[in-house]
């Protein structure tokens, strides 16, 4: 299922609006981050046009007169499609349609294609497609008899009818609304049973005595090179947007020796459609539950911090806004002298790079030091019939001082900060 053509390349113009208190740096930055994302899903961007205005049209997005000539623009350069910079509603797709005279999409319907295109497993194939449908139910329209013509072309699906098809068969619209419907029932009961599967999964990790780590970032920032750099795992990294869907966790040994659990993620973007984030919701659960979020930032982009609020925007969204986070800014290597003062602004900070594994140590080094800030130093007494009590807390805990007691053994042990719960029924008290 997808909503872009790609038995031949499309020609797509690009459209955005640029509200006051935008620069016009940053109004590119996205068109050009729109054009990667148009790349990404196989298509070609043959023109793009910017129209200042005070807020979008509420009836067409731009202005009717920017339209027309947006309908006159795209004769001449004989696009296929237009794709506009936020997300449409239902009502503007469909004005906007009958004045260009061809398919309309935007952001969203990019970015759930390209994830449509980039699913590998069961769990991802199917919530990206809940994703989808979710986005397409509002938009269902009245099928016509050119529609079945123009079944195969760019947002087909999506867009619904083109202009000039007849009138909406209204049956024939309940019959597809029940059916996507049912569709999507059934993909919820699927990803209910993988989720009930994963939270038995988690639970067994829980009671792991590793720290858990979670690489999270902007999509293309370099997530998986860090991974792959860290622990060898051989993922897929990609100059291209979402690269990763399926994420993989690997342990890594920290240079103190601890070990630890690192998981990549799935990249974010300005504007990640929330059907996603929704769809997405129990792959992105682990996230909110790991010890530590490390924050990767291409440090070459136009607009990092732009990006960094991007992320905690969606980290806010999953319920993983008050974990701890190690901000680190990637790509030494060609990020321009400014990022030094990024470096300031957040502080605590790092700078490396995955590709030249410039930063590195230093980088594993923070990481070791925030990772023991979050341990708690307990006093426990374990009675002496419990002698695997004390050998797990010399496994998976650092034993400090150990002496013998009338009630058992007296230990202080410093312990990580999710398996303290494990032990807490001999904890006297805690420093
Ligand atoms: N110059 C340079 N390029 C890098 C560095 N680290 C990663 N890259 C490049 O950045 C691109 C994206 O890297 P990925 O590791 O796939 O990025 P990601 O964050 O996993 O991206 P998604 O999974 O798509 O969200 C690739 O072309 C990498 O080669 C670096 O330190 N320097
Ligand atoms: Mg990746």
């Amino acid at each position: 299922m997808s909503l872009i053509e790609r038995s031949f390349r499309e020609k797509i113009v690009l459209v955005g609006v640029m509200l006051p208190g935008r620069s016009e740096e940053l109004v590119e930055a996205h068109l050009d981050e729109l054009a990667q994302l148009i790349d990404t899903a196989g298509a070609d961007v043959v023109a793009r046009v910017v129209q200042r205005r005070r807020e979008p049209d509420a009836a067409t997005y731009v202005g009717k007169g920017k339209a027309q000539e947006l309908h006159e623009l795209s004769e001449t350069v004989d696009s296929d499609t237009v794709v506009f910079d936020d997300e449409l509603t239902p009502a503007q797709q469909r004005n906007l349609e009958k004045i260009l005279g061809r398919t309309a999409i935007d952001r969203t319907a990019v970015i759930l294609d390209i994830f449509a295109q980039n699913a590998r497993t069961d769990e991802g194939k199917a919530q990206v497609e809940l994703a989808l449908l979710r986005y397409r139910l509002p938009r269902l329209r009245g099928r016509g008899k050119q529609l079945s013509q123009q079944a195969g072309t760019m947002g087909g699906g999506a867009a619904g009818a083109p202009i000039g098809s007849r009138g909406p068969g209204e049956t024939q619209l309940e019959i597809d609304r029940r059916r996507l419907v049912r569709r999507m029932q059934k993909l919820e009961s699927e990803l209910k049973a993988l989720r009930r599967h994963r939270q038995v999964q988690r639970k067994q990790r829980h009671t792991s005595p590793f720290h858990t780590i979670s690489i999270v970032g902007y999509t293309n920032a370099g997530k998986s090179t860090l991974l792959n750099r860290l622990t060898g795992a051989g993922v897929l990294t990609e100059n291209r947007l979402f690269a990763t869907l399926d994420p993989r966790t690997r342990r890594l040994h920290l240079p103190g020796g601890e070990t630890v659990l690192v998981s990549d993620t799935v990249g974010f973007i300005r504007k990640l459609p929330h059907q996603l984030v929704e769809a997405f919701r129990s792959t992105l659960e682990e996230v909110a539950e790991s010890d530590i979020l490390l924050h990767v930032v291409d440090g070459s982009a136009v607009n990092p911090v732009e990006q960094i609020d991007a992320v905690h925007e969606v980290l806010a969204e999953i319920g993983a806004d008050g974990l701890a986070e190690l901000v680190a800014f990637n790509k030494a290597d060609i990020a321009p002298p400014e990022t030094k003062s990024l470096l300031e602004q957040f502080p605590g900070s790092v700078l490396f790079s995955a590709e030249t594994g410039d930063g590195i140590d230093g980088l594993l080094r923070t990481l070791s030091d925030r990772l023991r800030a979050l341990d708690s130093v307990v006093e426990l007494v374990v009675p002496y019939a419990r002698g695997d009590v004390v050998a797990a807390l010399h496994r998976e805990g650092e034993v400090l001082v150990e002496s013998h007691e009338e009630a058992g053994t007296r230990i202080r042990a410093r312990v990580a900060g999710a398996g303290v719960a494990q032990f807490q029924e001999f904890v006297i008290g805690s420093a």
